[in-house]
């Protein structure tokens, strides 16, 4: 495959992250490599806002979530080293208004419940609040040289509870997951991939070019196939909400019958509906 063509996406004045698209995939990167990638509320801010556009254009099936590296000061890689300590005040990280926000929790539930793939490209370090974001995602692919996970927040007391842990344990098992917290150690792609939290290791360098063509496998799917899959998975872990989400699709789908036609219509003609009683098995 050559160069993929990706075109800035314009209208937007991110500064944390980047955001591209090209055939149908849409790239959202963390931007700022000197600091591993550590994300503050505005980055946060602009992750909400880029992958709500991505949600809302027809046009994108999938989207990558991966970062801008390597760093300019040491040549390092990160993914993504979790919550900015240095943005962290008493009550939690501050934005640039002086108010505490912690927002990247709402970024997990838009990747999360949004129907399309979401998949992680984790080119380096993917660290902290970083770990529980390539977990959220639908699936992970790792650079095999550069890829690192590891879970800090036991060190620094910002921790995750929900997806980041929680969901982590349904993947690699319980007693992984907490080696994983309780230890804080450092884990090769390859490892995790032993582990089942990374679907490939790839080399570096073609690590971009394969999760693109992975994402073009993902597009030649059915539309509404992989959206009602992704759900039906995450609905015995998200309770009422995973229901919730589910259930919507099964209405929309009801939408598309003659009988929900029939029941808008008689309202609107203020008549009695005739269902013609099918009740079919
Ligand atoms: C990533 C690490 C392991 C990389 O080590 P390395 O390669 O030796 O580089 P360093 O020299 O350490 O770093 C290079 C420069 O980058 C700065 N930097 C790195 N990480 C951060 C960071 N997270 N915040 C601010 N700055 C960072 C370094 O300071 C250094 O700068 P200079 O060059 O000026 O010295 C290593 O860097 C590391 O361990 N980083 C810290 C990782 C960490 O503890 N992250 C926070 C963990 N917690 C969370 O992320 C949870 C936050 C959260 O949002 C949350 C809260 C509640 C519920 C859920 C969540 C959630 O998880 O989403």
């Amino acid at each position: 495959m050559g160069k993929i063509n990706w075109k800035e996406v314009e209208g937007f004045d991110f500064t944390d992250i980047t955001y591209k698209k090209c055939d149908g995939v849409a790239r959202i990167a963390f931007n700022r490599p000197e600091v591993r990638n550590a994300f503050r509320p505005k980055t946060t801010s602009e992750l909400l806002r880029a992958f709500h556009d991505a949600q809302e254009d027809t046009s994108v099936g999938v989207v990558l979530l991966s970062s801008e590296g390597p760093s300019p000061k040491d040549g390092g890689w990160a993914f993504c080293s979790g919550g900015d300590q240095a943005a962290r005040g008493k009550e939690g990280y501050v934005g640039e208004d002086g108010y505490h926000r912690l927002n990247i929790l709402e970024v997990q539930r838009l990747i999360r419940f949004m129907p399309k793939a979401v998949i992680c490209v984790v080119n380096g370090w993917a660290v902290g609040g970083g770990h529980s974001l390539h977990v959220v995602c639908d699936m992970t692919l790792a650079s095999k040289e550069h890829a690192i996970f590891k879970q800090t927040d036991a060190d620094v007391t910002s921790f995750d509870g929900g997806y980041g842990s929680a969901y982590l344990a349904k993947m690699v098992g319980q007693k992984k997951a907490r080696e994983i917290f309780f230890l804080g150690r450092n884990y090769s792609a390859q490892e995790a991939y032993e582990m089942g939290m990374v679907n490939a290791v790839v080399p570096h360098d073609e690590l971009e070019e394969t999760a693109f063509e992975w994402a073009q496998e993902v597009l030649a799917k059915s539309p509404i196939s992989i959206k009602m899959l992704k759900f039906a998975m995450n609905l015995t872990d998200d309770g009422m909400v995973g229901q919730q989400v589910f259930a919507g699709e099964a209405t929309r789908l009801a939408y598309m019958t003659d009988e929900a036609v029939e029941g808008r219509n008689a309202f609107l003609e203020k008549r009695k509906p005739n269902f013609e009683k099918k009740w079919i098995p």
